[in-house]
């Protein structure tokens, strides 16, 4: 068993970022029994789900013209449109049938706002918009963190960034994890959370 002042963050592990979703990430399913059996490792477990609006602005669908994958610039910064995913109570944004949920005390849904993506757990794409997440985590008396799930490179990676930012000590575990990889988005978010003194193990 795991300190009490160390967390297991599971990041988005849900149907449309698996196999046969929406937003499929390669091997996304097959890191699951490892998140399950990590679960029982940690005294604190919490779950996110990316749970966006219909409408919701990161969505190539709702830019007239834009194809998925490509960049535009929002207010808080460059944004990529992504196909429409983890739209709010769809069968895409429930959790894969296969990951325990039972064991997380609480979960975090994040990207309900139609106007901001937010990847990462703590804040919104602005960086500055809070989840509560941190507040949740300190209370707690939580110091560390470990990050498991889905995608490397966007969700997991700026999570991880926020993490360190904010202070935790922060490991993620790459074998539970798998990437979207976009133009080199993983290989930059791997310099960069190291470059922040994140552990990848
Ligand atoms: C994610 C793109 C869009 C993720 C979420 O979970 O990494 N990526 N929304
Ligand atoms: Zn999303």
């Amino acid at each position: 068993m795991r300190r009490s002042d160390e967390a297991l963050i599971v990041i988005d592990v849900q149907n449309d970022f698996c196999p046969g979703g929406a937003l499929a990430v390669a091997g996304g399913d097959e890191i699951i029994p490892r998140i399950n059996a990590l679960m029982a490792e940690f005294q604190t477990v919490v779950l996110t789900q990316d749970w966006h609006p219909a409408n919701h602005t990161s969505f190539a669908a709702n830019h007239s013209g834009a194809s998925p994958f490509s960049l535009i610039e929002m207010p808080y910064g460059p944004q990529v449109l992504w196909p429409t995913h983890c739209v709010q109570g769809s069968a895409g944004a429930a959790f894969h049938p296969a990951l325990r949920t039972d064991p997380a005390q609480l979960v975090i849904r994040k990207g309900f706002r139609a106007a901001i993506d937010s990847y990462s757990a703590f804040f919104e794409n602005d960086r500055v918009t809070p989840t509560g997440l941190e507040g949740y985590l300190r209370n707690r008396s939580v110091t560390a963190i470990t990050l498991v799930g889905l995608a490397t490179d966007f969700c997991v990676a700026y999570s991880a960034l926020d993490a360190a930012r904010l202070g935790f000590a922060v490991t993620v575990l790459d074998e539970a994890c798998r990437a979207i990889d976009l133009n080199g988005s993983l290989a930059g978010a791997r310099v960069q959370m190291l470059a922040q003194g994140v552990r990848l193990a």
